[in-house]
């Protein structure tokens, strides 16, 4: 196998890329909101493929708008290994999460140009619509769909909190694209920053990831009758808020019974009517479950079950729980998994095996193609927030190891 562990990057153009891209959807905070299928995320999307374009690489939309920039190899019946990650952010997001792995993929491709590198197998970037799961749920639904865990009929059914079809919005963005969803893939690399404390906290300069955890999304709405502030005796309310505001409390508790990687939150939370003066008669929240082991997360569902409907016994609510989303723990290929090592060893960079708290698209491209990622550290472990952050050098290196892991897979020739 060629010796390819001396290639580095151009740290200081991938970087000059990652703040031009910031640029769109920026906030005053200096994050980013480039909500999926936006017009942000449409500008977001035409400047990375005006990138790719400039780079030679070959430009493809398929049924779920999700790109793919491709570098022909010397084999072109061969199935490419693919890298890549998503465009689209958060409404109080960072400039990194998801952007990162594109444009840390965007920097392999134009550094195998600068090097003239040549691999048997073809090379692809991909950018996975919505795989933020904010504007619509589930996340990661189209890497979802390629990987065969949803049909697209599905997808293009969801609505947003305004009611518009995902379908109609891909449509009206320009991306809803030929090509059929879903197609060999030989390989998939992920670099994500790791959006936890962990590897700043022990000075790792690579999280080496082996498995992504096990998830569960509900939606839970609670009804219980509007009536009046002033003149509803205590004794005689259907207050959905205060049923609410226990299913909260419910819900931490549940979390705080699996230490230590249990992971519980409640994300949103929506009174009816909303009037100062009027007793909520509904509340629409959201609550969701983490953890490495299924088992766990079956016990966690069934205590959210038996809890919610004891709340509303207490207070004579109605409720309508539902599951939107669950995916179990997964663990990725060990042959990928050792590729990612093999780099961070090859550029003399710090790591450790870590397992992902987030949930990414690699979990589901591990389903249909040998998948693994690489972490960065990110500033104090904060993400889904403005402020997130991470050091240039941390940028380099992740991306050198991306290479290294790819071209491993990709079999250089020349
Ligand atoms: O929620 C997640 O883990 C990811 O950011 N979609
Ligand atoms: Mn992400
Ligand atoms: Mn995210």
């Amino acid at each position: 196998m060629a010796n390819h562990s001396n290639f580095r990057v151009d740290a200081a153009r991938l970087w000059d890329s990652l703040m031009e891209m910031a640029k769109i959807g920026g906030t005053p905070k200096g994050g980013c909101n480039r909500l999926t299928l936006t017009d942000l995320d449409k500008q977001g999307r035409e400047l990375f493929i005006g990138w790719c374009e400039a780079a030679g690489l070959t430009v493809s939309v398929d049924g779920m708008g999700n790109l793919f920039a491709r570098r022909p190899g010397q084999d072109g019946n061969l199935p490419p290994v693919m890298m890549g990650s998503h465009l689209d952010t958060q409404p109080t997001g960072g400039k990194f999460d998801g952007v990162l792995g594109v444009l840390g993929a965007l920097e392999v491709m134009r550094t195998m140009n600068d090097l003239n590198i040549k691999t048997r197998h073809p090379v692809e970037i991909a950018n996975w619509t919505n795989e933020e799961g904010s504007r619509y749920a589930p996340a990661m639904i189209a890497s979802g769909v390629f990987a065969g865990a949803y049909t697209k009929d599905f997808a293009y059914a969801m609505t947003d909190r305004d009611g518009l079809r995902f379908g109609d919005e891909l449509e009206r963005i320009g991306f809803k694209g030929p090509e059929p969803v879903g197609k060999p893939v030989h390989a998939f690399f992920e670099l994500h920053i790791e959006q936890g404390p962990i590897l700043e906290d022990e000075n790792i300069e690579i999280g080496v990831v082996t498995h992504g955890q096990g998830q569960r999304w509900y939606e839970l709405t609670l009804t219980g009758f509007e009536s009046h502030a002033g003149s509803t005796p205590m004794a005689r309310r259907k207050d959905a808020l205060l049923g609410a505001a226990r299913v909260v409390e419910l819900v931490n508790r549940i979390g705080l019974a699996h230490p230590p990687l249990a992971v519980s939150t409640v994300g949103m939370l929506t009174p009816y009517p909303g009037s100062r003066n009027v007793i909520p008669g509904s509340v629409f929240l959201t609550a969701e479950f983490r953890h490495p082991d299924d088992a766990v997360l079956e016990t966690m569902n069934a205590a959210l079950i038996e809890g919610v409907a004891r709340i509303c016994d207490a207070i004579g609510l109605e409720h309508d729980l539902k599951l939107v989303f669950s995916y179990a723990p997964v663990p990725f290929d060990p042959g990928c998994v050792a590729a990612v090592r093999r780099g961070a060893e090859a550029h003399g960079y710090s790591h450790r095996d870590i397992v992902s708290g987030a949930g990414h698209d690699a979990c589901y491209l591990a389903r249909v193609a040998p998948t693994a990622m690489i972490f960065t550290p990110c500033v104090d472990g904060v993400s889904h927030n403005e402020a997130e952050d991470i050091k240039p050098e941390w940028a380099r290196a992740g991306t050198e190891v991306l290479m290294h892991a790819v071209l491993e897979k990709a079999e250089i020739v020349a």
